[in-house]
């Protein structure tokens, strides 16, 4: 990418995107396109087509999506399938109608099949059932990689995909019952020191195992796909390291510094047993992830710290 290149950031102001222009300000690519959730609504097809007409950015980092935990993805599947859907569509084909060089579009790695061979490598991708929890989810990107894939065969477009395991890091949401786990553990080891509680909830039974990547290594790892990969197959981004969530419960106890105990509640879904991402393609073109999850952690805490208000203010 080319210093002056006009970029659109979608989804700028979420984890990911607010890292990726984060990454992005800090190499000196400072032509940033960029519109708030209220400025532009990435779900209306014509406001979407515009906005990029008008602005025709050159590159284009589809960061923007609806997002959470295993929680709310089980229990809002029509909201999670038709956001994902029109976001995904709408920024694909505006780009491609706007003559965009290169787009990176945000997959995950919770959309490859739940009992996929671990460590999962891309080639696994519809090669079996969805894990029921976040299926809608997984749908709506598992359409959004096709649409890419689909528009560079019949268009000619170069339009590439990112698989990343689970993120966490500063900009995160810290809603209960909607974020993912590592900021919902983190406030709740927080609030549980804080008023001298007994014990935090877990959810479920602690033995499902995750990959955890820290947000600015996944915006490291997009900025450098953009400039050093094209192809249609999507890229896993991974750290190889996993851990249960019981251990994870208690690596962000440590870090918080609460005592008490871990208490289940299997009224809550586990979600997938496992999904360890085969990161290999990416380390073998020259990238690797920086940042340890005790670094990580101990980086979320401080953010969540100093920002405590703003994040419970916004709740979701
Ligand atoms: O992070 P999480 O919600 O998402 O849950 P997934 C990970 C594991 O942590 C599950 C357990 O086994 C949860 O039961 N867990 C324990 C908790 N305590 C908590 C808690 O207080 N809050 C939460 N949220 N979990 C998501 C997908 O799956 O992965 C999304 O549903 C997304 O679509 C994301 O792709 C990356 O890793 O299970």
């Amino acid at each position: 990418m080319e210093k002056d290149a006009k970029i659109f950031v979608a989804g700028h102001t979420g984890l990911v995107g607010s890292a990726i222009v984060r990454k992005l300000a800090s190499k000196g690519y400072n032509n940033l396109c960029l519109a708030s959730h209220k400025e532009l609504d990435l779900r209306n097809q014509k406001d979407t087509e515009a906005f990029i007409q008008k602005e025709k950015p050159e590159y284009v980092f589809m960061a923007a999506a609806t997002v959470g935990g295993v929680l709310i993805n089980d229990t809002l599947p029509g909201k999670f399938l038709y956001d994902n859907l029109a976001m995904s569509m709408n920024v694909i084909h505006s780009s491609y109608l706007a003559g965009v060089k290169k787009l990176l579009y945000m997959g995950s790695g919770c959309i490859y099949p739940k009992f996929a061979e671990q460590p999962i490598q891309e080639g696994a991708l519809l090669s079996g059932a969805l894990e029921k929890t976040n299926e809608a989810y997984a749908v709506a990107k598992i359409a959004g990689l096709k649409l890419c894939e689909y528009y560079n065969k019949q268009y000619g477009t170069e339009f590439i995909s990112c698989m990343p395991c689970n993120a966490y890091g500063p900009g995160d949401h810290f809603g209960l019952e909607s974020s993912h786990v590592v900021p919902a553990l983190i406030r709740k080891a927080h609030e549980a020191k804080k008023n001298h509680a007994e014990s935090i909830v877990m959810w479920g039974t602690g033995l499902p195992v995750r990959e955890f990547i820290y947000i600015d290594d996944i915006a490291s790892a997009c900025v450098f796909l953009m400039g050093h990969y094209t192809g249609d197959e999507c890229i896993n981004v991974g750290t190889g390291t996993e851990y249960t969530i019981r251990e994870l419960t208690q690596i962000v106890c440590d870090v918080v510094g609460f005592q008490g105990k871990v208490v289940n509640d299997l009224g809550k879904p586990d979600g997938a047993p496992r999904k360890l991402l085969d990161s290999s393609k990416i380390f073998a073109l020259g990238w690797k992830p920086t940042v340890s999850f005790a670094e990580g952690i101990q980086k979320t805490y401080q953010d969540f710290l100093a920002n405590e208000e703003k994040y419970l203010r916004e709740g979701n």
